[in-house]
């Protein structure tokens, strides 16, 4: 008797040289020339490279690279600050339209996302195609896609072929296309990971999926073993983990007794701005609107709200916000109850970005 044994189809997708990408929706002038983004965009200050267009790569300019390298590489590319309100837009429109290809999406930074896409009757080779072209449609930028039999084959995959590349692997297809490849290429070996391993004589993906487990574990502990040498195998079954997005984060606080000062009314709306900056940070998180809630003893309760320019998670900024807030309510009575919230959400990413960008 056969079983039929279900063949899991996932999708990574990432974007092309996303900051440059969005930077040249607005700068077309500039497409074709090497571009470099980072920090204010200004080569003679301090700074680091958050993206360069692949103009500027062949020059070997990189990712989290000083501005002072990548000017001496490249003396005449472009510099653009970073503008990471646009980017996070711009990361909303494309995971729109991954969500509508499917539910089962995982979000995984600004620029890159997973779908589950096994029960699709199309062919992978058809999804692809249609999402890439959807996403050029409302972008006006360009992805690479990786669909294998799991996710981590998926993201070695949507790599292989950047720019605008659609890869599809079936498990048949791990020897000849994943084994050649570095063993650093899998995600969760670091550079640390890959020296310990050339050490020990392995450098290929495949080279590491033939060694002896046991000879692993004495060098990188059971865990790490098992984890890499699965993976360099193609086997590797973690789920598409589809967090909906929380759509706001708030503090509230009631008071024992309902208070006329307003000293304590600005000391308690500072410290639940506090927490709340906390909570954001906490969950990389950043929010654009600022709200407050203000209940009087009599019930009768009041809300306003700020749009800020940026989205944020800077306790001052949102302190700032809560203050003018509290500015437009007449306090001509005795206060019960306050509360903070930030509202429209977003994700500044997965990714370790420059620090001026986050926090
Ligand atoms: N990023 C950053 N600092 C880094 C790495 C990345 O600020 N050290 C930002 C800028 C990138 C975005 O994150 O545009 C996405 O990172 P990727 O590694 O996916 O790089 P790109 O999208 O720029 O290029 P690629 O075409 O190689 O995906
Ligand atoms: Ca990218």
């Amino acid at each position: 008797m056969t079983q039929a044994v279900a063949i899991r189809r996932v999708l990574h997708l990432d974007m092309d040289a996303f900051f440059a990408a969005v930077e040249l929706l607005r700068r077309p002038d500039l497409k074709g020339k090497p571009l470099i983004i980072g920090g204010r965009g200004d080569p003679t200050r301090r700074g680091v490279v958050a993206t360069a267009t692949y103009e500027a790569r062949k020059f070997g300019v990189r990712s989290g690279m000083p501005f002072r390298t990548a000017k001496r590489l490249c003396p005449d590319a472009v510099y653009l600050p970073t503008d990471f309100a646009e980017y996070t837009r711009w990361s909303q429109v494309f995971k729109h339209a991954m969500r509508e290809v499917s539910p089962l999406f995982e979000d995984r930074g600004i620029d890159e996302a997973y779908l589950d896409i096994s029960d699709l009757a199309a062919s992978s080779e058809q999804i692809g195609q249609a999402l890439k072209l959807r996403i050029e449609r409302d972008t006006g930028m360009t992805c690479s896609i990786g669909i294998a039999p799991n996710k981590l084959i998926a993201k070695i995959a949507s790599d292989l072929d950047k720019p605008d590349g659609l890869t599809i692997l079936g498990a048949h297809d791990i020897p000849l296309r994943i084994w050649p490849l570095e063993a650093r290429k899998i995600p969760g070996i670091g550079p640390k990971a890959d020296e310990r391993l050339r050490a020990l004589g392995i450098s290929t993906i495949g080279e590491l999926a033939a060694a002896p487990l046991e000879h692993l574990a004495a060098h990188f502990g059971a865990a790490m073993a098992t984890f890499m040498r699965a993976a360099a195998q193609g086997r590797h079954d973690t789920p598409i983990v589809t967090q909906r997005e929380p759509k706001s984060r708030s503090r509230e606080t009631t008071f024992q007794e309902d208070v006329s000062d307003w000293q304590q009314i600005a000391r308690t709306l500072a410290a639940l701005s506090a927490r709340v900056a906390e909570d954001l940070r906490a969950r990389s998180y950043v929010g654009r609107t600022v709200g407050i809630k203000l209940r009087f003893a009599d019930f009768h309760t009041v809300t306003r709200d700020r749009t800020l320019a940026d989205p944020t998670n800077d306790a001052r900024v949102i302190r700032k916000a809560v203050f003018e807030c509290l500015g437009r309510i007449v306090l001509d009575r005795r206060v019960r109850l306050l509360g903070v919230r930030v509202t429209e959400l977003s994700e500044p990413g997965a990714h370790t970005l420059n620090g001026d960008l986050l926090r």
